[in-house]
């Protein structure tokens, strides 16, 4: 029922890059349970991509970053999701401001846990907007 359907919403998520590593966490979330997905969640009022970028994934990790770029935009329709929604997806890039640092699950009640994964050998399943990027051909680090 099209009367009913949210309004779509705008969401930061964070290509964080170490060496050829990507951070990605499995979800636990009514839309993409289980898949492996970047850090990131709603932009606030007020916020910029890079400042929301910066909370979401200190809230969600503890970690911090430097070098934050705007990377891309999607647009992502969860129609067959058990409350269906829509989000416009803002993609940045950044790097960990200092290279130690270790993820924290800090939000386990959304994530199963954070991991570093190798760009040519990313796990399964990935959450559908990460998915359909991959099979473009999209590569997030700065050399492409
Ligand atoms: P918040 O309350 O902290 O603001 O939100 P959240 O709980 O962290 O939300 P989220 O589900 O992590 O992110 C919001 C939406 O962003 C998510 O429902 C769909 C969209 N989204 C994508 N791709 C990705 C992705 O790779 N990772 C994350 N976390 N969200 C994504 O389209
Ligand atoms: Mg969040
Ligand atoms: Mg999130």
């Amino acid at each position: 029922n099209a009367a009913k359907a949210p309004a779509p919403r705008v969401a930061v998520v964070l290509f964080l890059l170490k060496d050829k590593s990507v951070l990605l966490g499995r979800r636990r979330s009514s839309v993409g349970d289980s898949t492996f997905a970047l850090p990131g969640g709603h932009l606030e009022f007020g916020e910029s991509f890079e400042e929301c970028a910066a909370r979401e994934l200190r809230e969600e990790t503890g970690l911090d970053i430097n070098k934050t770029k705007f990377l891309t935009v999607t647009n992502n329709v969860f129609r067959e999701e058990p409350k269906p929604c829509h989000y416009v997806t803002v993609f940045l890039r950044a790097n960990l401001a200092d290279p130690e640092q270790l993820p924290q699950n800090l939000e386990p009640e959304k994530c199963y846990g954070w991991d570093w994964y190798d760009w040519d050998h990313l796990p399964k399943p990935l959450f559908l907007p990460l998915e359909k990027m991959v099979k473009t051909g999209f590569n997030p680090f700065p050399d492409h």
